[in-house]
């Protein structure tokens, strides 16, 4: 059974310490709850902090709170309070939070704790590293360990790991203010995989290290090193059967019936959500009190019910929060109120699961409203509760959720007007639309639950591994070379794939200065003028520039990445589309904005994947394609894919040409005894993948490829290709 080390800030299992003895919770609604059936398929632990300072208990303390949690398959790294200030109510709580949710006024960039916050993920990868074998797949949770990947990649080179992110992250320009921004990325990049809950972050997180480390991606993935980084998108499930399960039991049944027994004969919109800045309760608030201002009739006739969750107590804007949202509850209910109506209804304290679900499914209105939130369940959950398919969901178009959650009321939580209308809309829909936007929602979020979030997500971990390990190159050890060399001089046809900038000679910076040198041209001349030999330059240059440059040799160019072929004392001609590998690539996007996009459907051509639109909601398919297009535009920039909008349709196509494809040319018109292709960059990985078993391939430079061999330089290459007889130190 596989071996999954799952590292979160916080364990499933709390500890507390009353009156000497030591007592453990279970956090009953947490991912761990969700993951059970998940979890079944491999040999699991949870390593993380069980909420108790290292202060607070004894050695014996350590040892007992150690062997309890071990029979949950739960390992405790244990936070001194220092520590724990610095690390988790400081650099945690203070910087990351804010910065990551676009409060950049509450965010404060303070050294201590960014030193405490490297201090405890040293201690987290340090336990880790303990526990993980050699096949141990690792799973980070969220930004509390940020620089863990790293830290446990150094120990352990080859582990597996992956990182999921469940808050937003933000935009270049503000995660540029972070002080420490450079070392954090690099911390992710020690993952082999990173996901986030919507594409909008991994797209950020893209452009971070593009734009502040210098890596480029294609189709989301990264070179860094010699191993290949994946970032990617799994929007978050719930476990749906769970939550739609518990509605029916005639505990919670009794519960809801009891709710509304009190609420008696009125609407009742809920809020449910943690304490916190980002949920926008404030101005929630402010809404539902300008709501029952424009709107008299509705007076005595809805009743707000407001739970806030205690969350981070110990952080100074969450008291004054609670403050503010204490004071405006009381504005609110003495404003409107009468002897015999509450307008709001105020909970502040964490609620079981069962109390939890009888809301939910009493709730004729849920009102989600986040500033900012990375996905938000609790939309989801209020969703899944709708058995009978009535209620209405009003949502914040900043939570991560709205991309999925598209037949809800979606509003941008600053608009006053906006969401004053959703509250009048929602309070008056009909039931036969609630039931039919309920149903298509409830239909996706049964398919993309939690399970499947989680399953994906190690799924696509373990196709990272294969990828790099099938890439894995090698340099070439004096033992190759002398092969090659070998060969070489025992064949009678010889084919040379050779690239020209990067590969014959290295990067100059302007175009003109990278023209063949005295050394090139002789070493060129050797090869070409040896008749067992077909010299192939494939360049991504113009066929002027070849012309001039190459002309005086008796030599066969390809130009523009493929587009241009010239054989040997032929004219120039143009080639055609031939390779489908890409969509394997596009086509799970493009499933998901299927599945987000009810009556959306996908076509597939022979060298084109098509998303059709026409049979979907007008309104969401605008939005929708918008988004995809953005979203291909970003994902396929960097490869020879276009996409092409026309009527009710986006399509993704290969514009069908590739260095590869240009080397067929040569490759299928003969039987060669000797092939070696070399080449340093993306576009040369498309020879590689076309070359026959037998032959050669060189990648010059580090990074990942398909070649089965790596040359440090065009020096290098230069020197190989002297040994072969192109004479270049004649
Ligand atoms: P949160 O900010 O905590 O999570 P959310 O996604 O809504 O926000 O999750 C809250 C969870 O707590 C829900 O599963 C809910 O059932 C539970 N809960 C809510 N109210 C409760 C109450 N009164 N008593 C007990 N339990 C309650 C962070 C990110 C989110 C992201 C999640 C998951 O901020 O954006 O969706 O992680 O990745």
């Amino acid at each position: 059974m596989k071996k999954l080390i799952m590292v979160s800030n916080r364990l499933p299992i709390s500890v507390t310490k009353k009156e000497g003895a030591l007592k453990f919770y279970k956090s009953t609604g947490g991912l761990a709850t969700g993951l059970s059936s998940f979890y079944r398929n491999y040999e699991s632990k949870w390593i993380g902090w069980p909420g108790i300072t290292s202060e607070k208990i004894s050695k014996e303390d350590r040892k007992k709170i150690r062997e309890s949690l071990l029979e949950e398959n739960c390992y405790p790294v244990f936070i001194s309070q220092s520590d724990l200030e610095r690390y988790y109510y400081g650099f945690s709580n203070k910087t990351i939070w804010p910065l990551f949710h676009y409060f950049i006024q509450y965010a404060v960039f303070n050294k201590n704790f960014w030193e405490g916050y490297r201090k405890v993920n040293r201690t987290f990868a340090e336990e880790v590293v303990e526990f993980a074998r050699k096949d141990a797949i690792i799973w980070i949770h969220d930004y509390h360990l940020m620089l863990l990947p790293r830290m446990i990649r150094e120990k352990l080179p080859d582990a597996s790991i992956g990182f999921f992110f469940h808050i937003p992250f933000p935009s270049f320009e503000v995660f540029r203010l972070l002080p420490w921004r450079n070392e954090i990325l690099h911390g992710l990049l020690g993952a082999d995989l990173i996901g986030f809950h919507s594409y909008d972050y991994a797209r950020h997180f893209l452009s971070c290290i593009h734009r502040l480390l210098g890596y480029e991606h294609m189709l989301g993935q990264i070179n860094v090193e010699d191993r290949i980084v994946r970032v990617d998108a799994f929007p978050m499930g719930i476990d749906f059967d769970k939550f739609a399960g518990a509605v029916k039991k005639p505990e919670i049944q009794k519960e809801a019936k009891r709710i509304k027994k009190k609420i008696g004969d009125r609407k009742m919109i809920l809020s449910v959500d943690r304490l916190d800045y980002t949920k926008g309760i404030p101005q929630r608030l402010e809404c539902f009190d300008l709501f029952l201002e424009r709107n008299s009739e509705y007076r005595e006739k809805v009743t707000l019910i407001l739970v806030a969750v205690p969350s981070r107590t110990g952080v100074e804007h969450y008291q004054i929060l609670k403050r503010q949202i204490e004071e405006l509850v009381g504005k609110v209910n003495g404003r409107h109120g009468t002897i015999g109506w509450v307008p709001v209804w105020y909970l502040y304290r964490p609620l079981p699961f069962n109390k939890l679900v009888a809301l939910y499914s009493a709730a004729d209105v849920a009102l989600v409203t986040p500033m900012r939130d990375g996905m938000n369940l609790i939309s989801k959950e209020y969703i899944a509760t709708k058995v009978d398919g009535r209620g209405v969901l009003i949502l914040s178009e900043r939570a991560g959720a709205a991309s999925e959650l598209g037949e809800a009321i979606i509003v941008n939580p600053d608009n006053r007007e906006e969401t004053v209308r959703a509250i009048k809309e929602a309070l008056t829909m009909p039931e036969e639309e609630q039931i039919e936007r309920n149903r298509t929602m409830q239909e996706r979020l049964k398919r993309y639950n939690v399970t499947r979030w989680a399953q994906e997500f190690i799924d696509r971990l373990e196709h990272t591994k294969e990828l790099q390990r099938a890439l894995q190159v090698h340099r070439i050890t004096p033992q190759v070379r002398k092969r090659i060399i070998g060969d070489y001089s025992k064949a009678t046809r010889r084919l040379l794939l050779l690239d020209y900038d990067g590969t014959l000679v290295p990067f100059a910076g302007k175009p003109s200065r990278a023209q063949p040198d005295p050394e090139l041209r002789k070493l060129l001349g050797g090869l070409t003028s040896d008749r067992r030999n077909e010299v192939v330059i494939i360049s991504g240059r113009d066929r002027k520039t070849l012309d001039n440059w190459f002309g005086p040799f008796d030599v066969n160019l390809v130009g523009e990445h493929g587009v241009w072929i010239k054989e040997r004392g032929e004219d120039w001609r143009l080639i055609e589309p031939l390779k489908n590998d890409w969509k394997e690539e596009i086509r799970p996007i493009l499933e998901l904005f299927t599945d987000r996009t009810p009556g959306s459907f996908i076509e597939e051509k022979e060298y084109s994947l098509v998303w059709h639109y026409r049979r979907a909601n007008p309104e969401l398919a605008a939005i929708r394609s918008r988004e995809l297009k953005e979203t291909l535009l970003d994902l396929t920039q960097n490869r020879d894919i276009g996409v092409l909008e026309g009527n009710k349709v986006i399509e993704v196509k290969k514009v069908g040409i590739s260095k590869g494809k240009a080397a067929l040319n040569w490759l299928e018109k003969e039987n060669w005894d000797f092939i070696l292709a070399i080449g340093d960059d993306w576009t040369d990985e498309d020879v590689f993948e076309v070359l026959p078993e037998k032959a050669y391939s060189v990648k010059v430079g580090f990074g990942f490829s398909r070649a089965a061999y790596r040359i440090e330089s065009p020096e290098k290459v230069r020197e190989l290709l002297g040994q072969l007889g192109g004479k270049s130190d004649e």
